[in-house]
C-alpha cells in the first residue's frame, strides 16, 4: 500500500518520554500509520519497562504494521536468558552492557523480563519493502538473508551503496546518509526530500547518551527526519 505512512524510529534504550514526544512530533498515527523500530529498546535507559509496556500495546494492537527489528541488546538478552551451555559467558557480555538495568527495571515492576522472552523473540532480523531495507547496525550485501546476524546487529561499515538501508546502533551527533565510504551527509530535520534509491541512512543520534532522538516518516518516494532532544543527562558527555 503506498499511500501508507511509514514512521521509523531506533535506539530508544528505555527513553520513554522522548519516544513518546517523538512520535508525536511524527504525527504517527497507530490506526494508519507502519511503525517500523530498529532495535535496541532496552538496555541503559530510564524507562525500559515502559518502553517494552508501550511497544507491546502498539504491537498488539497494530499487527503487522508494528515492526519490531531486532537489536544487539535484544540479542544479548536473549541468549542470556536461554537454558544453554554458555549462559554464563551471555551473562556476562549483557552484564557488561548494562543489561542489569533491564534486569532491574522488569523486578521494579513485579516481572521477570525472561517471563517475555517469547515476545522479544519475534523480532525479525531485518524489514524490507520494495523501497528500502531495515537493519539495526549494518549491511554488507543489499540482500539481507546474505548477511550474517553479527553484521546485521553490530556491524559498523559505513561503506554500503546498496538498496536504500535504514539503520541505528551507531549514534553520531545528528542523522547522516551514507553513499559509499566517501561520500556522506547531514540529514535536515524538518524538510521533505526525495527517498534515495541507494546508500545507508543512519538514524542513532544516541538519544541515551544525552543527545537527541531522532525518527524518520516516509510518504510514497519522499522522506521527513524530526528529532527531539534527551531528558537523560547522567550520560552526557563532561567537558
Ligand atoms: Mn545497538
Amino acid at each position: 500500500m503506498q499511500s501508507e505512512r511509514v514512521v521509523i524510529i531506533t535506539d530508544l534504550h528505555g527513553c520513554y518520554e522522548e519516544c513518546r514526544s517523538l512520535l508525536e512530533k511524527l504525527d504517527f498515527d497507530s490506526t494508519r500509520d507502519r511503525l517500523i523500530n530498529l532495535g535496541d529498546t532496552i538496555d541503559r535507559g530510564p524507562k525500559i519497562y515502559e518502553v517494552f509496556g508501550f511497544l507491546r500495546n502498539l504491537k498488539g494492537e497494530m499487527g503487522d504494521r508494528c515492526v519490531l527489528v531486532r537489536g544487539n541488546h535484544e540479542q544479548m538478552m536473549l541468549d542470556a536468558t536461554k537454558d544453554s551451555p554458555n549462559k554464563r559467558n551471555y551473562k556476562e557480555l549483557w552484564y557488561m552492557n548494562s543489561g542489569e538495568k533491564t534486569v532491574y527495571a522488569f523486578i521494579n515492576h513485579k516481572h521477570k523480563i525472561a517471563e517475555f522472552r517469547d515476545w522479544y523473540e519475534q523480532m525479525p532480523y531485518y524489514y524490507e519493502d520494495d523501497r528500502f531495507v531495515c537493519a539495526h547496525a549494518c549491511m554488507k550485501d543489499e540482500d539481507p538473508e546474505k548477511n550474517t546476524v553479527e553484521t546485521l546487529i553490530w556491524g559498523r561499515d559505513t561503506d554500503y551503496t546498496g538498496k536504500l538501508l535504514l539503520t541505528g546502533h551507531t549514534p553520531y551527533k545528528v542523522p547522516l546518509y551514507f553513499c559509499g565510504s566517501d561520500s556522506v551527509g547531514e540529514i535536515t530535520e524538518g524538510m521533505w526530500g526525495r527517498l534515495p534509491g541507494k546508500g545507508m541512512i543512519a538514524l542513532d543520534t544516541g538519544c541515551v547518551f544525552g543527545n537527541r532522538l531522532t525518527g524518520m516518516v516516509i510518504e510514497g518516494d519522499r522522506f521527513k527526519v524530526e528529532s527531539v532532544e534527551s531528558t537523560v543527562i547522567s550520560n552526557r558527555l563532561r567537558r
